[in-house]
């Protein structure tokens, strides 16, 4: 079992391709929700983040931050483990998600 991930991304996001370069060398998989021309999600996101910037990561629900953030995981020898980590029974729904 495999965590769950969703990275939200806009268009034209050099952050966002540096994440998901990194999941991808991961074999991670991971849902990509597109909240460029989307409002209501970003507005989301920022609540639930407390970020304004893009990419913002979810493992298994959890907040992880960022590209530069994911990248510190990686370094920390957290990544791998978190990746791999199955995802709780009943994880809450997020906006496009599903
Ligand atoms: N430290 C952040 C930087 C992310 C960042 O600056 N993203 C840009 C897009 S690539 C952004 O969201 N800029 C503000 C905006 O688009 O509203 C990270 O590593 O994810």
């Amino acid at each position: 079992m495999s965590a769950s991930v969703e990275v939200y991304v806009t268009n034209y996001c050099p952050y966002c391709v540096r994440a998901k370069r990194l999941l991808d060398k991961k074999g991670a998989t991971y849902t990509e929700i597109d909240v460029t021309h989307d409002l209501d999600k970003r507005k989301w996101l920022v609540t639930a983040t407390g970020q304004h910037t893009v990419p913002q990561i979810f493992i298994n629900g959890v907040s992880v931050g960022g590209s530069d953030e994911l990248h510190d995981l990686e370094r920390q020898g957290k990544l791998t483990a978190m990746l791999a980590a199955s995802p709780a029974p009943h994880p809450e729904p997020r906006p496009g998600a599903r």
